[in-house]
């Protein structure tokens, strides 16, 4: 049963923090099914918008900030349009997308602010906090390292420990100080303002546990838990200088706190996009409001933005909260600080033209009930046997025998087979079974249901053959044609919502307007009338070879080795330095660069590697024990250091005339020692 239909939708998708590009994990969980939801929404004729921004303010961006020597807004504006740009490209639709650093947020989190306070919404209360002398501020959790106490590491933050997981609050840190001046901070009184969200958790309990038992079950079960848990008064405002100023006399060095503010964003980019008219889509309960978040966002969209809301008393409540869990990389969590990640600016750069390939592989794997992985081997099998070998495929047979026996005009139907009825009816059941999935979120069972319309035509052509009923039945060849043709017109429309730069493709291909290909008619078996003039015959999807799976997947693992290299120098214990050695001694020593000529593993040894190297007095063999860290092709062609008056020792058999010279790194894995510029062989270490 579906609910009675609401006058205008109001979508919003969280706004991601400009302090870093966004990548295939934000796409998954948020702007792809927004996207998919909010274009079957406008396919059916329904009032719609969508909106988002850039969230700019918080801790992040400033910390960000300070370790470029740039200002936080030179942060943002660097992020936003990175951001904005790849949603572009990506076919994120949004009616807007701005941002929290405008005028106009400023203004309207301010003023929502101010009713809250005017009414007497917000507690005040003092509390202690660490306080910076030398740099005359109080200082965010982030801002404060010490030791940790659970697992010794001295670089734990105030509110993590990174390296033991461990949550943290700044008072916990052994030996404090402040990232910004060293000093060690002071305890000093400041004050707060506080939502009162205990006073809400009766309201909340009827509204959310009554009253939203739809909602999806990760999200009402995240809520139910946070409630039944007990909620505690959370602190509105911040002891900072990048953010929304408190608009209260004598709260100077105050701004709102991020989580207060961004989700204000919400209204301020309806404001922004429809000045004279917005008020409508926040205060009429004809609107279905719908956020479109990730898991780690539901406690704000469901039980904070709420009871402010509520609070406020002008505004409508959210209709659904559809989040989605994670999404992860190669059996790894997307992580943006040690750079385990899809970036999407690159993605559009080194895949150009296959933004659908992406949007079709995450919504086919969408992580909507449970955290889902990524991988690039399933990326090219999704791209070569669904949307190559099914979709493309069933199009472009379609197309090319209608041009190779009709001069590519929509032959005409004669009369229709068992076969071709049941063929029609399930082409016909697609529309609701697309529906249905759509309106209750369930973006992946809809992208399956509208992909089997791309099956049922492959096996119409695949048991049906025209191919070889051309010589004896001209006739029904032309009505096989007309069926499959009419099954692609049906995938132009359906796949829209999923695919739109393939679907504007595929209404180029069949020479289709919109007029014919109404989501209305979806399912219509005359979508091309007969006699109707296709378009060229074009591939609408291109295989994935192998070399590019494999790029991706080789930089991925240089981002894990340089980062398990950056973790390790952080807490690296330096290895004693040795007995001193003669000045005499150390000029026996004769060091040189050399190039390596050869590379070969020793057989039969796990670790030995046996190269040729030029010295430029002559070509000799050495042998390492370095095969656990460097491939032979790694080493071919190198300048690297070589102690060459080492006495000749025969290893397995082998006799080697000098030691290579390695620099190992704390996880014990050794790195070549090459001159910064191309030195002659031979040329002296010293
Ligand atoms: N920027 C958190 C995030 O990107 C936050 C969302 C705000 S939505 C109002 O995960
Ligand atoms: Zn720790």
């Amino acid at each position: 049963m579906q609910a009675k239909q609401p006058k205008r939708y109001l979508i919003t998708s969280a706004l991601p923090y400009a302090n870093g590009p966004v990548h295939i994990g934000h796409l998954a969980g948020v702007y792809v099914p927004s996207d998919i939801y909010t274009r079957y929404l406008r396919l059916r004729g329904r009032e719609v918008i969508h909106v988002c921004g850039s969230d700019e303010h918080g801790v992040p961006i400033t910390i960000k900030a300070r370790q470029l020597g740039i200002t936080p807004q030179q942060v943002v504006d660097k992020y936003h349009a990175i951001i904005k740009d790849s949603f572009e490209k990506f076919g994120i639709s949004f009616d807007i997308y701005s941002r929290t650093s405008s005028k106009i947020h400023h203004k309207t989190a301010s003023d929502f602010f101010r009713k809250l306070y005017d009414d007497g919404k917000f507690i005040e209360k003092p509390s202690e906090q660490y306080y910076d002398e030398e740099a005359r501020q109080f200082l965010a959790d982030r801002y404060i390292t010490g030791t940790c106490p659970k697992c010794g590491n001295e670089s734990a933050y105030g509110d993590q420990c990174e390296k033991c997981g461990s949550t943290l609050s700044p008072t916990e840190l052994i030996n404090p100080r402040s990232t910004i001046s060293g000093a060690k901070p002071v305890m000093k009184e400041t004050s707060h303002w506080y939502l009162p969200l205990d006073q809400y958790e009766p309201w909340l309990k009827q509204w959310i546990l009554e009253g939203h038992k739809e909602w999806k079950t990760n999200v009402y079960g995240q809520c139910k838990s946070w409630i039944d848990g007990g909620l505690q008064p959370r602190a509105v405002s911040r002891d900072l200088d990048w953010g929304v100023k408190v608009p209260v006399e004598g709260a100077e060095g105050k701004v709102l706190y991020v989580w207060f503010d961004a989700p204000i964003g919400y209204i301020s980019n309806t404001i922004e996009l429809l000045p004279g008219d917005w008020e409508k889509f926040w205060k009429d309960e004809d609107t279905k409001l719908v956020h479109f978040i990730g898991k780690d966002n539901i406690v704000f969209h469901c039980i904070v933005f709420p009871a402010m809301l509520k609070a406020h008393g002008d505004y409508i409540l959210p209709d659904n909260v559809p989040a989605n869990e994670f999404l992860n990389l190669e059996n790894d969590k997307i992580s943006t600080s040690r750079s385990w990640a899809v970036w999407l600016h690159e993605y559009l750069q080194e895949f150009p033209g296959k933004e659908d390939v992406m949007r079709y592989v995450l919504t086919a794997n969408a992580p909507e009930t449970k955290d889902n992985n990524f991988t690039w081997k399933d990326f090219q099998d999704r791209n070569n046997n669904e949307l190559v070998a099914i979709f493309g495929n069933f199009v472009n047979r379609a197309m090319v025998l209608t041009h190779k026996y009709f001069e590519g005009q929509v032959p005409q139907v004669g009369t229709l087979t068992d076969f071709d009825h049941a063929t029609l009816i399930e082409m016909k059941e697609v529309k609701t079974k697309v529906e249905d999935n759509l309106e209750s979120y369930r973006f992946r069972e809809a992208l399956r249901e509208a992909m089997n319309l791309a099956r049922l035509g492959n096996k119409y052509l695949a048991d049906t053959e025209p191919w070889k009923a051309i010589k004896a039945d001209e006739a029904r060849v032309k009505t096989i044609l007309n069926i499959s043709l009419q099954i692609t017109a049906n995938l132009a429309i359906v796949m829209e919502p999923f695919m739109p730069f393939s679907c504007a493709k595929l209404q180029r291909i069949l020479n289709a307007d919109s007029v014919m290909l109404q989501w209305d008619s979806l399912g219509c078996a005359t979508l091309l009338p007969v006699g109707h003039e296709l378009g060229q015959p074009e591939l609408l999807f291109e295989k994935v070879e192998d070399e590019a799976i494999a790029v991706q997947l080789q930089k991925l693992r240089k981002s894990k080795e340089e980062n398990e290299a950056k973790a390790a120098a952080a807490n690296a214990k330096v290895p004693e330095m040795s007995a001193l050695c003669s000045f005499e001694d150390f000029q026996k020593m004769d060091i040189r660069v050399v190039k390596i000529l050869e590379a070969e593993k020793v057989a039969k040894s796990k670790k030995l590697i046996k190269m040729l190297v030029d010295t430029g007095l002559d070509k000799r063999t050495v042998v390492s024990g370095v095969a656990e860290h460097f491939e032979p092709t790694d080493l071919v062609g190198k300048q690297v250091s070589m102690l060459i008056n080492l006495a000749p020792r025969s290893i397995m058999g082998i006799e080697s005339q000098g030691m290579i010279l390695y620099a190992e790194d704390a996880t014990g894995k050794l790195h070549l020692m090459q001159p910064q510029v191309e030195v002659n062989n031979g040329g002296k270490i010293c």
